[in-house]
């Protein structure tokens, strides 16, 4: 049975879950999305999702078309029709069907889509034994151009430095903000352990506000560990002991290379497996 996608209260097929080419999302990048998973039926930290969609629409002066309680439920009915319980979802709003011209306010219609499919995480030995990463010569995008806060369709600045990545055979690429500062991968941030202190760039360092990095975060203070938000550089990284990525995609993935230089030992530290193992009981699949 194909996929049902759910676009403003209806349902489609995956083959007619279709949207007008004249979409200023399509058209501009304008819109805004989400991406969350699903464990044994609930959606991780859905509030968590739904302030960040709401802040990212307000940041864009998008009004969605609905509550964030029925956007929930919306979610959660997709999920039940397509029978999933561990699942990624994407959520996305655009700007609607407009004229070809940039300005939103002459768009009407904004489209809620939410697509629910099966999971296809990193290949477990990433897991396993880490994974490997380069430096972007991509920068992250300066806030005050576009803040990296708002999970816009605008995604190129990523994956520019995605290209990066894959043409260096990585899977994932660090970009550095203006300032040289390490802000965060192309779809998950960074955190990095020295003499077993947990550090990840701050908000301001120009990064998304991952919902896992949060979680991480609450669960690394609550097993006793010491975690600081502070400007990192590639210094750090180069002399650390450990690193690792979050996002809702990858969960907790190490990190044992960058730019061909073997992090600590070049094997998945202490600290890190601690934390994955201790996430696994906060998903609890
Ligand atoms: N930074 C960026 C730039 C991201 O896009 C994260 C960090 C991690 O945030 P969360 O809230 O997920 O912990 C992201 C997340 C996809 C996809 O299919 C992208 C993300 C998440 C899930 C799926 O491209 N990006």
């Amino acid at each position: 049975m194909s996929i049902k996608v759910y676009i403003n209260g209806e349902y489609f097929a995956k083959e007619d879950a279709k949207i007008s080419v004249f979409d200023h999302g399509l058209l501009y990048g304008d819109g805004i999305f989400e991406g969350m998973r699903a464990y044994s039926g609930k959606v991780f930290r859905h509030q968590a999702h739904m302030d960040r969609l709401w802040n990212s629409a307000r940041a864009i002066a998008l009004e969605i078309p609905m509550t964030k309680e029925e956007m929930m439920k919306a979610v959660d009915d997709t999920l039940a029709l397509n029978g999933l319980t561990d699942a990624y979802i994407r959520l996305v709003v655009t700007r609607g069907a407009g004229n070809l011209g940039l300005n939103p306010y002459n768009c009407s219609n904004p489209q809620v889509i939410i697509i629910t499919d099966k999971i296809t995480l990193y290949p477990q030995a990433l897991y396993d034994n880490g994974m490997e990463i380069v430096t972007a010569s991509t920068i992250r995008m300066p806030a005050a151009a576009l803040s990296p806060r708002i999970k816009s369709l605008n995604y190129l600045n990523n994956i520019m430095a995605k290209l990066e990545a894959k043409t260096a055979g990585c899977e994932e690429a660090l970009l550095l903000n203006f300032k040289g500062e390490i802000a965060e991968c192309t779809g998950d941030n960074i955190f990095i352990i020295k003499d077993e202190v947990i550090y990840t760039p701050p908000t301001d360092a120009g990064i998304l506000e991952g919902i896992t990095r949060a979680a991480v975060i609450d669960l690394a203070k609550e097993l006793g560990y010491e975690v600081r938000e502070v400007a990192r550089t590639r210094h750090d990284l180069y002399i650390a002991d450990e690193c690792f990525l979050t996002g809702s995609a990858a969960e907790l993935i190490p990190v044992v290379k960058i730019d061909m230089r073997p992090i600590g030992d070049g094997k998945v530290g202490p600290v890190t497996k601690d934390l994955i193992t201790h996430f696994r009981d906060l998903i609890v699949r």
